[in-house]
């Protein structure tokens, strides 16, 4: 039996609560949502992409990303988390790169450039990667994370190191913090 799309953000949040392992890939898949239902979750700046929470339990973590033109995330892992993408508005290229042992230098090894409607993965089993907005204009993205995800590790180009770093939000259920 083929499920039925989830339109609408109140749909998804109704959902998620009942999802656990592998419930979450067939979710992303039903998902054909319109970026006019995340206008409360909506902020930006120039200086880099906003994280905006719009739900967190201790299984799950589900976050709008607001990018500028040209803005873009540096090379990173997810710290063991799961993470699906859904592109709400825009294009987003993401970049996949596999971890060079003897020079410490990310290979890129996959480039892909994705558009409104279509969905992403990634894992750290499969590498590291990079997001950029490539869109003339704003681009917003749906990140659901598989657990919860609060630090990563970020690649330094000019120190050629990998460095943890703490992911904060933006705002969180709608109220800037
Ligand atoms: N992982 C980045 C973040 O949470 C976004 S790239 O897509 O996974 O800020
Ligand atoms: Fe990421």
């Amino acid at each position: 039996m083929v499920k039925e799309k989830i339109t609408s953000l109140k749909e998804l949040l109704e959902v998620l609560p009942e999802c656990s392992g592998k419930d979450y890939v067939g979710l992303i898949k039903r998902i054909e949502l319109d970026a006019m239902d995340f206008s409360p979750y909506q902020f930006w700046t120039k200086e880099h992409y906003t994280r905006n929470c719009i739900v967190r339990t201790e299984s799950h973590e589900l976050i709008l990303l607001c990018w500028e033109e040209g803005q873009e995330t540096p090379i990173h892992c997810h710290a063991g988390e799961e993470c699906w993408v859904y592109l709400l508005q825009g294009e987003m290229k993401e970049v996949r790169y596999e971890d060079e042992k003897q020079t410490n230098i990310p290979l890129p090894i996959d480039e892909m450039v994705f558009k409104e409607g279509r969905f992403s993965y990634m894992n750290d089993e499969m590498g590291y990667h990079s997001l950029e907005n490539t869109h003339q204009g704003r681009s917003m993205s749906l990140h659901l994370y598989m657990n919860p995800i609060d630090t990563c590790q970020v690649y330094n180009k000019e120190e050629k190191t990998f460095d943890w770093k703490t992911l904060s939000y933006h705002s969180k259920e709608g109220k800037l913090l």
